[in-house]
Order: structure tokens, then C-alpha cells, then sequence
């Protein structure tokens, strides 16, 4: 009996919110340029916008990919939020003539990362694993990543840049600007 009424209630609630929110909807299309309506509407496009809620695939660097001496930290701090389950993808050439190795490494801490240890790193993915569609890795834990290249026994990590950290946040049931 009570699970019934409580399974009712969220229903009731759930309609509630979905009528007030077409009904501000409504209101606040018309509405003046005020703040309140300039966040509204970010809200209400992200609600409509569906994709933008699944996970994401996203390359690191973006069209640079992953090399030597691009700042992989301000790129991650432009590119965040980072959600559950998004996927990294890291592309990479695999080694030849003209451009050096690179591989995926996760340290198991802060410290570690920032000192670039790499010896107490794990390998992620080997020098060859970044070519095609590159080597892909799923943020399927609420906890911080900290990513680097391995090579050169820390020397990307440090001198190149190829270091940076993510925390995958929740991705909020309702839509969220
Ligand atoms: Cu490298």
C-alpha cells in the first residue's frame, strides 16, 4: 500500500514538473531579455537537444591529436566538463620516420602524475594502438584519470605536456545547462 501511494506521488511530482515546465515554457518564449530567460532558454535548448545526454566520444586535442608539446591540461580544462562514461579517444601515428612514439599511461595518484612517474604508471596503450581510430577509453568511474604519454621515461610527460587529468561528473537526470 505504501509503495503504491509512493510509486503515485513520484508520478504526480514527475507530471507536475513536466506540465509547469511546458507551461514556463510557454510563459518565458515571449519573455523579455531578462537573465532568467537567457538561462531558460539554454535549459530548455539542452532539454530538447537529446544528444547532447548521451555519452560523448571525444578526441584528445581535437583535431591536433595526441603529440608532443600541445598543452593536453588546457585542453581538457576547455573542453570539460567530462560525464560518466564519455569516451576518450587518443589518436596517435604509430612509429615510423618522421614522428616519434607515443603511448597511453594512467598514474595511480596525484603525485604521481604531477612528478611524472611513470615507472608507477600503468600502460594503457602500447606505442601502435593509437593508429586507425585510435586507441579508445571509457570514464566509466566517478573517480579522477590522470592520463600521460609514457614515453622517453617521463621526458612527453614532463617537457612535452602530454599529461593531463579528468573527472568524469554524473550526468544529472534532468537536462541541465
Ligand atoms: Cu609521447
Amino acid at each position: 500500500m505504501a509503495t503504491k501511494f509512493a510509486h503515485a506521488l513520484t508520478l504526480f511530482v514527475l507530471v507536475a514538473s513536466m506540465l509547469s515546465m511546458s507551461m514556463a515554457n510557454k510563459d518565458w518564449s515571449f519573455g523579455s531579455n531578462s537573465n532568467y530567460s537567457d538561462w531558460w532558454s539554454r535549459f530548455r535548448n539542452r532539454h530538447q537537444n537529446k544528444t547532447e545526454q548521451e555519452p560523448r566520444k571525444i578526441i584528445v586535442g581535437g583535431s591536433e591529436g595526441w603529440h608532443f608539446g600541445f598543452n593536453y591540461t588546457d585542453w581538457a580544462f576547455k573542453n570539460g566538463p567530462f560525464y560518466l562514461n564519455d569516451t576518450l579517444v587518443f589518436k596517435y601515428d604509430a612509429p615510423n620516420a618522421t614522428s616519434f612514439p607515443h603511448s597511453v599511461y594512467i598514474f595511480p595518484n596525484l603525485w604521481s602524475f604531477l612528478n611524472c612517474d611513470v615507472k608507477s604508471a600503468k600502460m594503457l596503450a602500447n606505442p601502435t594502438q593509437g593508429g586507425g581510430e585510435g586507441f579508445h577509453f571509457v570514464l566509466n568511474r566517478w573517480q579522477p584519470y590522470f592520463f600521460a604519454c609514457g614515453e622517453r621515461n617521463g621526458f612527453h610527460c614532463n617537457s612535452g605536456q602530454m599529461k593531463f587529468a579528468v573527472m568524469p561528473i554524473i550526468r544529472p537526470f534532468w537536462p541541465w545547462p
